[in-house]
């Protein structure tokens, strides 16, 4: 597989077959006849760096001395996935690659696969940071991605024998990770617990105990833009025993205590997304990047002046805190400023509230970060007074700008009461200068209701951005085939680069001979994605069916439950002989999902999609017509071989509840059509590719706080559709375990009793719209028209807007100018 269309460097590819050949006997020490797919990865990884190099020196020493403002991307998450493509593809290598590969004798694939993919990020969050600091790269904007180097990544999931959710680890780092450059000597220490003294009229920290902070620096070159940016991400190194002693004066076991809890701090990512985990040891990780980042940023822009003029911070450099994890960032940038350099409150606080965006991610109270204030006070206890002071001096803002003392009230920082705590979404709002949320209906229930009294209060603050996703990696890598039919169809590859111009593919879905093309690409990408499945995970899928694909992280407001439901009635009403096995479309129905280890309710949920594909699988009845499966471990990889073979993408969730969704911009743009609620993004891909290209069903918001306020009684559904009661009945009395009937009770029960997200609601509505999917499925012609129509308007979902609309909106900033 060539990619003709990559950009191309200079160099040739012998030369790079040289450039390799010297990385394996000067990096590595190994001949190329004793080199293994996995030799020839690193050495052309540590070839690839160096080819940037120039630029990425270059890219820092602009920033560094010119006057653009430079963005700095806060998040515990960065979800990556694999470099090698990624990078030959942005450093214009690609073709150079396959061809010096196959003269050293390689198969590129195998090289390629021998990159472990870094999973530092549960779901949407991680990946939309990835794709963010791909199209700032992109677009030349000076950049930092800051985080943290998880030395476990999102677990790795395994069913057992039952169809249940295994977690094991996922050591990444085992093997060599040519791609991260440690800098020992940019370190910074964070400190932790103590306490603080008055001295001299001051408030001073006295620590008990330091972290040293390492950053590990990874390239991030930008397309075709000639600049790298770079994300660092923290790891979590103890001082030495003398170091800790001279913290800790008490015993020497006592004291080698703390050190190996240092170590800890990067130690693993935690697998919860939504739900919130109130766990000690993430509230130390976040202290730990945020408070590295921004002496980081300092160092970079004063260098080690004993006096630099912060004031000027906020010019330097913006920090976007991708959602709450990184708030604890700005009570620490007040105490570097008040402790460690001598600023007054009130210059700190100006300083600060310039400095700090805030994203939200989530409508979810729960997900929401509340930390007990006597937590913060024993591992922070400076910030939790500089806290309690933006809370007082919060409060007497809001006595001059309202009289309403119950919105006063309701809108601490720090409760009041017995067991204070601090909510670290309020502490954004009050001090970031922006808040957006990240799609125009979550932005808006944001102002309505979850931060409506911030809105209220200080209504400019409050923006949209859409999100969006990198071009790059999801159509260019991922998908070749239609990549190169685009380009063929609009005559050049200036899409990649400004996705609008996808818009004019519009008449070509009028042009037979493109839409057959186009069908032609869809099939072979299903037949590689069956290749792909029966030998990853042992699958037979046909390519003929059509592929029905449901992946995101396991959540019930996401509504797997709903998909499966349907899939179990469908199977019933085969069975049955009320529908024909004739008029069935036949479908492969494919889920990729992991749940929080705790989430109970999630995890049940993953055992009965597992044995409903059992059953499913082993009757002859269904044979042909319906296939569920469920490859486990989903993960970037995954993604970028399912998205571009699936043709209809589930976006399901109950109005109101996905933030925004990014699967869906993906899916519209790899031309699947989707089947969801006004949920998130889906409101404004169905705005843009057109009502009549969308299968629309299920309860709108106002629906659903109808439904909610009239006491919601989902069992009156089940009665009332007996379809859905079949389906619940068949969970409910063993089929799908074995005939235990209390192996899904718990799932059974919620159904029927609480039902939070209105699965059996929604579930004739989605029923419904089937048969309008199926009809369209049958004329193949026009079902690829729609398909073309969803590419060719989803160009606005390139992150690459996203990035223009923060430069816009949020950080006032742009790209470094380019030398003429
Ligand atoms: C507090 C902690 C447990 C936590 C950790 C991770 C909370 C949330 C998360 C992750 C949230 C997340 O991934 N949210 C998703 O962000 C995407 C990017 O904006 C959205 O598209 C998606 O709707 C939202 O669920």
């Amino acid at each position: 597989m060539t990619e003709l269309t990559a950009p191309k460097s200079s160099v040739t590819a012998a030369q790079f077959a040289d450039e390799i050949r010297n990385e394996l006997k000067y990096t590595q020490g190994v001949t190329p006849e004793q080199a293994k797919p996995a030799d020839i990865y690193v050495a052309t990884a540590t070839a690839v760096r160096k080819h940037l190099m120039d630029s990425w020196m270059k890219t820092q020493q602009d920033m560094i001395n010119g006057n653009t403002k430079a963005v700095g991307y806060l998040s515990a998450e960065f979800l990556m996935g694999k470099q090698l493509r990624n990078a030959l593809l942005n450093s214009g290598l690609t073709d150079q690659f396959y061809a010096a590969v196959k003269e050293l004798g390689f198969d590129a694939q195998e090289v390629i696969d021998a990159e472990y993919e870094p999973g530092l990020g549960n779901g949407g969050l991680g990946r939309l940071a990835a794709c963010f600091i791909d199209s700032l790269a992109s677009l030349g904007v000076p950049a930092f991605g800051y985080g943290i180097q998880y030395r476990y990544g999102i677990f790795r999931q395994e069913f057992d024998e039952e169809g249940r959710q295994v977690e094991r680890p996922d050591y990444w780092l085992t093997n060599e990770d040519p791609w991260g450059h440690i800098d020992y000597a940019r370190d910074q220490r964070v400190n932790f617990g103590g306490e603080v003294v008055e001295e001299a009229g001051k408030r001073v920290w006295k620590p008990a105990w330091a972290v040293r902070a390492i950053p590990v620096d990874y390239m991030v070159p930008g397309y075709e833009s000639g600049r790298v940016n770079t994300l660092r991400l923290w790891q979590a190194r103890s001082y030495d025993e003398f170091d800790l002693l001279t913290f800790n004066k008490s015993e020497y076991l006592d004291a080698v205590k703390p050190q190996v809890k240092a170590e800890d701090i990067s130690k693993i990512l935690y697998p919860e997304d939504s739900t919130e985990v109130g766990k000690e040891l993430r509230l130390e990780q976040q202290y730990f990047f945020a408070s590295a980042s921004l002496h980081d940023a300092i160092r970079v822009f004063y260098g080690d002046a004993e006096k630099p003029d912060l004031t000027t911070f906020p010019d330097k450099i913006t920090f976007q805190l991708n959602d709450t994890h990184p708030v604890i960032g700005i009570p620490e940038l007040m105490r570097i400023l008040i402790d460690e350099y001598g600023y007054d409150w009130d210059t700190a606080w100006d300083i600060t509230t310039k400095t700090f965006n805030y994203t939200c991610h989530t409508l979810l109270p729960e997900a929401l970060e509340v930390w007990p204030a006597s937590l913060i006070g024993k591992l922070l206890p400076r910030h939790l007074e500089i806290i309690e002071k933006i809370n007082d001096q919060f409060m007497h803002e809001l006595e001059g700008l309202t009289d309403d003392e119950a919105k006063i009230e309701r809108m601490r920082i720090l409760t009041a009461g017995e067991n204070p705590s601090v909510r670290m979404a309020y502490l954004a709002s009050y001090a970031g200068s922006h808040v957006n949320g990240v799609a125009e209906l979550h932005s808006q229930l944001l102002k309505d209701v979850t931060l409506r009294d911030f809105s209220d209060i200080y209504p400019a603050k409050f923006t949209n951005v859409t999100n969006g996703v990198t071009p790059r990696r999801f159509m260019k890598l991922a998908n070749p085939g239609l990549s190169a039919l685009i380009t063929e169809g609009l005559g050049t590859d200036k899409w990649l680069e400004d996705l609008e111009l996808l818009k004019n593919l519009e008449p070509l879905a009028q042009d037979d001979e493109f839409v057959k093309k186009f069908a032609k690409v869809k099939y072979d990408n299903k037949v590689r994605f069956a290749d792909f499945a029966k030998s990853e995970y042992g699958f037979k899928l046909d390519p003929t069916t059509m592929f029905d694909t449901m992946i995101k992280r396991l959540h019930e407001y996401k509504r797997q439950a709903l998909k499966i439901l349907e899939v179990i009635a469908t199977y019933a009403d085969i069975k049955s002989g009320k529908v024909k096995v004739e008029d069935v479309t036949p479908r492969t129905v494919i889920f990729g999902a992991k749940a929080a280890p705790g989430y109970y309710l999630a995890k049940m949920t993953i055992q009965l999609i597992n044995n409903v594909a059992k059953v499913i699988d082993n009757d002859p009845d269904v044979m042909g017509k319906l296939k569920v499966v469920f490859p486990w471990n989903y993960n970037i990889r995954v993604a970028q071989m399912l998205i571009p073979a699936t043709e209809l993408d589930e976006q399901i969730s109950q109005a109101g509840k996905e933030a925004s969704g990014t699967s869906n911009m993906k899916f519209a743009l790899n031309g699947a059509l989707t089947v969801g609620t006004l949920d998130g993004a889906n409101v404004e891909i169905r705005e843009r590719v057109g009502a009549d290209n969308f299968f629309l069903f299920g309860m709108t918001v106002d629906e659903v706080d109808k439904m909610y306020e009239s006491n919601y009684d989902p069992a009156k559904f089940y009665e009332a559709d007996p379809r859905l009661k079949t389906a619940i009945d068949m969970v409910a009395d063993g089929t799908f375990s074995n005939g235990d009937k209390e192996t899904y009770a718990p799932l059974v029960s919620d159904w029927l009793t609480k039902d939070w997200f209105m699965t059996l609601a929604d579930f004739t509505a989605y029923h419904d719209i089937q048969s309008q999917i199926e009809t369209l499925y049958a004329d193949q012609l026009e079902w690829n028209r729609k398909a073309i129509l969803n590419v060719a308007n989803s160009g606005y979902f390139s992150s690459d807007r996203s990035i223009e609309d923060y430069l816009d909106r949020v950080w006032m900033t742009g790209p470094l100018p380019t030398e003429k």
